[in-house]
C-alpha cells in the first residue's frame, strides 16, 4: 500500500571525481548559493528527489487538512469557527503552491494525485491520528504546526528556486496557525480543571508523534545526506528535532502542563533538552500505512477527488470554450470533450 514514490538512486553522496563536468559545474552553483531555477540544467536525481520531497509535502498539507477541519463544525464558538476555517483553507493553499513548484519540474499534478489516492505516494505520518477532543486543534497548532515551521524556515533558503520562494509564503502562514494553536492551549490550560485534563491529554497523545514528523534518526535516514549536499536539506532531521524540543519544552511549561517523557532533562553540557528513546516501530508502521488513520484519510481524499471530477470537467469544458471564442477558426468543443 505504501510503496516508495519513486527510487531515486539518491542515497550515497559522490564525490567530485566521480561527477561528469555538468554535474560539477552544478554543484560549484550549489556551492555558491545560486537558486537553481525550472529552466536550468539539473542532474536527474536532483530533479526527482525535489519532485518526492515536494510531492509528499503537498499531499502533507491537503492531508492534514482532514483531521482539524473535523472538527469546523464543532468549534466551540463563532470567533474559533472562523479562524480555523481560515487555518484549514491556509493549509489548502499551501497544497497548491507546493504541486505548482512540483509542476515546475515536469510533474504531473494528476500523477501525483493519483498516487495519493492509490496509496502509492508518501504524506506525513503525523496526519494519520485522530482529533479526539477541541484540544487537540489546540496541540495541532502548537505542536504540528510548530514541528513543521522549524522544518520549513531553512527550505525558505533551500536551493530550488520555486520551492523556496513557495515557502516563504507558507512559513507566515504557518506561524499565525502556530499562534493560534497555542492560544487555545492556554485558554483551555487556564480554564476549569476539566479543561486543563482535555489539554494535558491533547500533550500526551500528539507530543510523540511531533517528535517523530522531523523523519529517522540521522543515522536511519537514506536521503539527508544527498540532500544536504544539493541543500535542499539544509539541516539534519535530529538537529531539527532537537530545535523543535528546545523551543517547545518551556512553552508547555508555561502552559503548567507536563511532556509526556519520563526522561525529559535539560542537559547543561550540551545546552539541550534530552529525550527518552523514540518508538520508531510506530513510526515505520504509521509510514507503511498502518496507522490510526491511514485507511480512513485516504479513503476521504478518494472520495474527495471522485466528487471534485464534475468540477474538473466544467472548468477544463470553460477553458476549451473560452479558448475556442479566442480562435473562432478552431473545431467547436462538446460540453463532455476532455481537454
Ligand atoms: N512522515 O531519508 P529521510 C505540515 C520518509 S507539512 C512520512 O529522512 P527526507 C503543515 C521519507 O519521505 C508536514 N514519511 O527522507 C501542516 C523517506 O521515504 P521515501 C510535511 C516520512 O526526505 C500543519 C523515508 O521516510 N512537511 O505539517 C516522514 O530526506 C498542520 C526516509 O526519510 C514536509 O514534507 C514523516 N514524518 O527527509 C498541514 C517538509 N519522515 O520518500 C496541516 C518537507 C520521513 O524514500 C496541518 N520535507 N519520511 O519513500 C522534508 O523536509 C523531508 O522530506 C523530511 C524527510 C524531513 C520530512
Amino acid at each position: 500500500m505504501y510503496a516508495q514514490l519513486v527510487d531515486t538512486g539518491e542515497t550515497r553522496v559522490r564525490g567530485a571525481e566521480e561527477m561528469s563536468a555538468e554535474e560539477q559545474a552544478f554543484q560549484s552553483r550549489l556551492d555558491a548559493g545560486v537558486k537553481i531555477e525550472p529552466r536550468d540544467w539539473m542532474p536527474d536525481p536532483y530533479r526527482r528527489t525535489l519532485v518526492r520531497q515536494i510531492s509528499q509535502h503537498a499531499h502533507s498539507e491537503v492531508v492534514g487538512m482532514l483531521p482539524e477541519g473535523n472538527w469546523i463544525t464543532r468549534a466551540p464558538s463563532l470567533k474559533r469557527k472562523a479562524i480555523l476555517l481560515a487555518k484549514v483553507q491556509d493549509e489548502g493553499g499551501h497544497g497548491m503552491y507546493l504541486y505548482s513548484a512540483a509542476e515546475t519540474l515536469g510533474a504531473s499534478r494528476d500523477q501525483m494525485l493519483d498516487d495519493l489516492v492509490a496509496g502509492r505516494a508518501k504524506y506525513s505520518s503525523i496526519f494519520n491520528y485522530p482529533t479526539l477532543t477541541w484540544a487537540d486543534i489546540g496541540a495541532i497548532g502548537w505542536l504540528v504546526d510548530g514541528a513543521a515551521i522549524i522544518n520549513q524556515i531553512p527550505l525558505c533558503r533551500c536551493s530550488y528556486g520555486p520551492y523556496a520562494r513557495a515557502m516563504v509564503r507558507i512559513c507566515k502562514e504557518e506561524s499565525f496557525h502556530q499562534r493560534q494553536g497555542y492560544d487555545i492551549m492556554l485558554a483551555l490550560a487556564r480554564g476549569t480543571a476539566a479543561q486543563k485534563a482535555m489539554a494535558q491529554d491533547a500533550l500526551n497523545r500528539w507530543w510523540w508523534p511531533a517528535v517523530m514528523m522531523h523523519g529517522p534518526s540521522d543515522e536511519a535516514s537514506v536521503h539527508s545526506a544527498q540532500s544536504m549536499q544539493w541543500k535542499i536539506k539544509i539541516h539534519s532531521n535530529d538537529e531539527l528535532r532537537q530545535k523543535f524540543i528546545d523551543q517547545t519544552v518551556p512553552q508547555a511549561d508555561f502552559l503548567g502542563l507536563t511532556v509526556p517523557d519520563p526522561a525529559l532533562k535539560w542537559n547543561e553540557a550540551r545546552g539541550h533538552y534530552d529525550i527518552g528513546p523514540i518508538d520508531w516501530d510506530e513510526f515505520y508502521a504509521v509510514i507503511k500505512g498502518n496507522g490510526p488513520c491511514n485507511r480512513d484519510r485516504l479513503k476521504t481524499r478518494a472520495q474527495a477527488w471522485a466528487d471534485g471530477a464534475w468540477v474538473r470537467e466544467a472548468a477544463a469544458a470553460h477553458a476549451a470554450r473560452t479558448a475556442q471564442a479566442a480562435q473562432p477558426d478552431l473545431p467547436q468543443p462538446s460540453a463532455t470533450q476532455e481537454p
